[in-house]
């Protein structure tokens, strides 16, 4: 059976960053694994450049919108190509080919029946491409995904009949209970379903950078709504509209998106190919949100994680090792320096690394760089066993998706070889005259080594590529189906001495996230000893003190059900119990992101009621158009310092 793995589409309104690296590493990683068991795979990435948040993108930039998107996903496409992903397409929306493809997908849909006319009227916002209905809507203005305030518009526009398709998505989901993956996030889903599907609205009128109506369909006034026009790209990659070359890839067997971009792929996206008459992906896989040392990351926060600053300064596959041993698949992961290099340190360098240069070593001082594996069998049936076990158990991993699972029981394969050489000791062997069973070891190790190679080769591509050749063998289908899956043992080994892989890492090679940046400040000519300060509601400094502002830690935090802006948190102030405060900062902070961080509170202010929760204090935050951030002291404080 073949194989068809996509990302999403990236939008070109700005340069890659880390969470993009992310997905593309993951596709990578499964293409490169699905290609190594030989399978007939197609892997497909690329960017999204249509819509009006594009169209602003460039106008704000004074470019030209089609130069402005000719850049920024040369951008990305440069990027990935710096980094070795294994795309067999890279597709770009303002492809000739895709946009007609997308042509005659919106035909055959109009064709059944399933696109009308009609009139919108709604609120739009802009950063996310979609309309919100009013229910859903913060303070009836800001948008529920993105906290941006929205704009009404009332346009004409064609829509989709995604309410038809309301009982077979719910039939769908309900028979296949591993189309969204993980399963855990598939009740989100389920339950906006249950919740009542409305028509689409898939064209419109109020801008013209996107693709134009069929010819067929005479109205010019319109263009492709952007998501309708962004998630046909995984057939029109495929030949859709044209040629059809690749369509016997479809159905794809995974499709990997962020969760903020998951009820697209898992409502509207199966609708669209139920009219088209076309079957659903296998599996729709949301990873989680990627922050920086906590935070969410945001430009105006000025702690974007550009993937090619880290690639430069740690390496790229240490990038896609770190990223997908880091975090189970689905959940938030926080890219901090020190994890980083403690994942580095410990388990590249020293758990695998110095594996290598010990047999390296061993072989070279015992036999030459010659060895061979005649005699492993006689000795180490015990570890081969082990070995054998754990290269059964990594399949299942991979095809959940849990990267971070499979690579934690690659590794005890590196225990196992280690084990070995300390129990079976060929230094002492070799001077008691037991050369066979010296190098026995040596050989056992040498194909632990080999196999692990085997199996890291698609999240480590590179850096295997070096282990096998220092090990004299080429990792391919044909020597995993005969190491891993015949579970032979290599035959002669000619180690080759290659530079150490992993040199260990000191200290962070890369600055620390900046502190928030001020706006640099107005030059203000002033007059000596004149107070600038001419307000008439000042202050004395007594009334100043009667707020008791005190450093607070958080120590526990939750979402609020039903509430897109609030989390509910319980804060150490020194006071021998927790105080419970709900502050409307769920929109900027995960609430994992602020365990054990530290907060500056309002302590003496009269407990309120919050949807239905006691909040006894205020947690100061900064808030302009760019978003909010907490106010934190610059180093670490006692719970319940005061302020002041
Ligand atoms: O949504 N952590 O494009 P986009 C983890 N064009 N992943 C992240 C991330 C983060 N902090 N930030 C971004 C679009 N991503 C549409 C898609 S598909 C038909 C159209 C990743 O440029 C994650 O995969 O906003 C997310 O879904 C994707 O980038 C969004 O990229």
């Amino acid at each position: 059976m073949s194989k068809y793995i996509t990302t999403p589409i990236y939008y070109v309104n700005g340069e890659a960053h880390i969470g993009h690296a992310y997905t593309t590493f993951i596709a990578d990683s499964m293409a490169r694994y699905e290609k190594l068991k030989g399978e007939d795979t197609y892997f497909l990435t690329g960017t999204d450049e249509h819509g009006q948040k594009i169209e602003e993108s460039a106008q704000k930039n004074g470019k030209p919108t089609q130069q402005f998107a000719d850049e920024i996903s040369a951008s990305f496409k440069n990027l990935w190509d710096e980094f070795e992903i294994d795309y067999d397409k890279f597709i770009r929306t303002t492809d000739e080919d895709h946009k007609k493809g997308v042509q005659k997908a919106f035909e055959a849909m109009y064709a059944k029946g399933d696109i009308y006319k009609d009139f919108y009227e709604g609120h739009y916002c802009v950063s996310c491409e979609t309309f919100f209905p009013e229910t859903q809507l913060v303070d009836g203005e800001f948008c529920p995904d993105c906290g941006r305030s929205t704009n009404i518009i009332k346009e004409e526009s064609y829509f989709f009949r995604l309410s038809k398709y309301e009982d077979a998505l719910l039939k769908h989901y309900e028979e296949n209970s591993d189309f969204i993956m993980p399963r855990s996030r598939a009740n989100e889903v389920i339950n906006f379903v249950k919740g009542g599907l409305r028509d689409l609205s898939v064209t419109r009128t109020s801008f013209t950078w996107g693709v134009k109506m069929p010819n067929s369909i005479k109205d010019d006034k319109h263009v492709m709504y952007v998501w309708l026009d962004a998630l046909l790209n995984y057939i029109t990659g495929l030949g859709y509209g044209k040629d059809d070359k690749n369509m016997h890839f479809w159905p794809a067997s995974v499709q990997f998106v962020g969760k903020d971009i998951l009820r697209f792929h898992a409502i509207y996206w199966p609708a669209f190919l139920m009219s088209l008459d076309l079957p659903l992906p296998k599996h729709i896989a949301a990873h989680g949100w990627w922050t920086r040392d906590g935070e969410k990351m945001s430009k105006s926060k000025g702690n974007v994680i550009s993937p090619k600053q880290v690639a430069d300064a740690y390496g790229v596959e240490n990038l896609r090792y770190f990223m997908l041993r880091e975090v189970p698949f689905g959940q938030d992961g926080d890219f901090s320096q020190r994890a980083f290099i403690d994942r580095i340190n410990s388990e590249l360098s020293n758990d695998l690394g110095n594996l290598l240069n010990r047999i390296i070593g061993m072989s070279g001082k015992y036999s030459d760089f010659e060895i061979d594996s005649v005699d492993v069998l006689k000795y180490h049936v015990k570890e081969l066993e082990a070995m054998n076990t754990v290269l059964d158990s990594l399949d299942t991993y991979m095809q959940n998706f849990q990267t971070h699972r499979y690579l934690e029981e690659l590794w005890r394969l590196f225990s196992i070889g280690n084990k070995a050489i300390e129990e079976h000791a060929p230094w002492v062997k070799m001077k008691e005259n037991k050369k066979d069973e010296a190098l026995a070891t040596v050989a056992l190790v040498a194909n632990i080594l080999a196999k692990a190679a085997i199996m890291l080769s698609p999240i480590m591509p590179r850096t295997t590529n070096t282990i096998a050749d220092a090990l004299h063998f080429t990792i391919d289908n044909s020597s995993y189906t005969e190491f891993v899956q015949n579970k032979k043992l290599l035959k002669l080994f000619n180690i080759k001495v290659v530079p150490p892989l992993f040199p260990r890492v000191e200290e962070p090679l890369m600055p620390e996230a900046p502190a928030a940046q001020p706006n640099a400040p107005k030059e203000i000519a002033k007059e000596d000893n004149k107070s600038l300060v001419e307000q008439d509601n000042l202050i004395e400094i007594g009334q100043f003190f009667e707020t008791s502002l005190k450093i607070g830690v958080i120590i526990e935090a939750e979402e609020v059900e039903k509430s897109k802006k609030l989390l509910k948190l319980q804060v150490d102030l020194g006071e021998g119990k927790l105080r419970q405060i709900v502050a409307g900062i769920r929109e900027f902070y995960t609430a994992e992101s602020l365990l054990n961080t530290q907060v500056c509170v309002v302590a003496n202010l009269k407990p309120a009621k919050l949807m239905g929760m006691i909040s006894e204090g205020m947690i100061l935050a900064a808030k302009d158009e760019d978003g909010l951030c907490l106010i934190r002291p610059q180093i670490p404080k006692k719970a319940g310092t005061p302020i002041g």
